[in-house]
């Protein structure tokens, strides 16, 4: 049986007294180390001091095409950032292997069995010649799982009231917690670029966010300017319709005043939002009668 209890850093005594695991690197492949993990959002929520303990201990792993990085149903031994390369994620259902999506030159992965003391819940592969960062499973211990405890304490509340989230369970909106990312935007940051490639899902924790289109159908005339279309505060969400509908994204979101967003990935996106998926498309089909209130047609949303 596999146990999906969160595991208790309390639990462990041991973990302060391990050594601290350190693998030296030039100075070279501590630049591609460090521009590999910048937004890596398991390392978002750490202390400066406890990210730089991550980045000693981790150590570079180079791949060839079809190499199995991790295997569906083994333990779990490393955790994973992606420096380069494409990796194809399977999972097993009913005794067959189906490619549920990919990693593209960045993200990272691995990090469900270390956290949940589960098997590998999927098998990745390399598809071309890659470069990765392993980080082992004690040092991921000691400092990611531990600060699980605190985002859960810091998070937790707010988590509690985001409508959208509503139908989840609570151990379901915990797993949402362990693997969020907080990102703090200024005034006029953008988040979200419209046309753009989907990578994450936002939930706004703190100020606002304003989001504006330009119309694609009238791509070429002079007086396309970006038009505001709605806003967002504490408790809301935006970044879902090019994950849902697998497009570029639909719109420009810019940060009004200073702004803190919490962020998910596309794959724990998949993986835990799939129950609010309904309400989601629910809301998209209402932008639509507002796109054509506003351009006119709704030929933007469907081509
Ligand atoms: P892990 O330690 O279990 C396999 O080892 C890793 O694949 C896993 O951590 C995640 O980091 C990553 N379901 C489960 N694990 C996934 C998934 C996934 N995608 C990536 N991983 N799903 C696919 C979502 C696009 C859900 C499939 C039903
Ligand atoms: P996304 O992944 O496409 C931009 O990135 C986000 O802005 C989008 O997801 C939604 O979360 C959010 N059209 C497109 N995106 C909208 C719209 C919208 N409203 C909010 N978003 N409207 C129609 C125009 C296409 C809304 C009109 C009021």
């Amino acid at each position: 049986a596999v146990c999906a209890e969160a595991y208790n850093p309390d639990d462990d005594e041991d973990d302060d007294t391990e050594p601290r695991v350190v693998n030296p690197k030039t100075d070279e492949q501590r630049r591609r180390l460090q521009d590999a993990c910048r937004d890596i959002l398991l390392f978002k929520t750490l202390e400066q001091e406890q990210f730089s303990e991550v980045l000693d201990a981790m150590f570079e792993v180079l791949v060839k095409p079809q190499d199995h990085i991790i295997d569906q149903g083994e333990d779990g031994d490393n955790f994973y950032v992606i420096e380069k390369g494409v990796y194809d994620i399977f999972v097993q259902k009913d005794g067959v292997s189906i490619c549920v999506g990919k990693y593209d030159n960045k993200g990272s992965f691995g990090e469900l069995a270390l956290m949940y003391n589960t098997p590998r819940a999927a098998t990745i592969v390399a598809t071309q010649d890659g470069a990765l960062w392993g980080l082992d499973r004690a040092t991921f211990h000691r400092l990611i799982v531990k600060n699980n405890a605190k985002k859960r304490r810091m998070y937790e509340a707010f988590i509690e009231c985001v409508p959208l989230l509503k139908s989840l369970e609570v151990s379901e909106r915990m797993k949402i917690v362990d693997v969020l990312g907080a990102r703090a935007f200024k005034d006029g940051d953008r988040i979200i670029t419209q046309g753009d490639k989907a990578e994450c899902f936002y939930i706004v924790e703190t100020g606002e966010v304003k989001i504006m289109i330009k119309s694609k159908t009238k791509a070429s005339q002079q007086d396309n300017a970006e038009v505001e279309v709605a806003r967002c505060s504490r408790g809301q969400y935006f970044g879902e319709l090019a994950l849902v509908t697998n497009k570029p994204r639909a719109a420009t979101v810019y940060a009004v005043g200073e702004t803190k967003c919490l962020v998910i990935d596309i794959q724990a996106f998949e993986r835990l939002l799939g129950p609010c998926i309904d309400i989601m498309k629910r809301n998209i089909s209402q932008y639509e009668d507002q796109l054509v209130a506003l351009f006119g047609s709704s030929d933007d949303l469907k081509q």
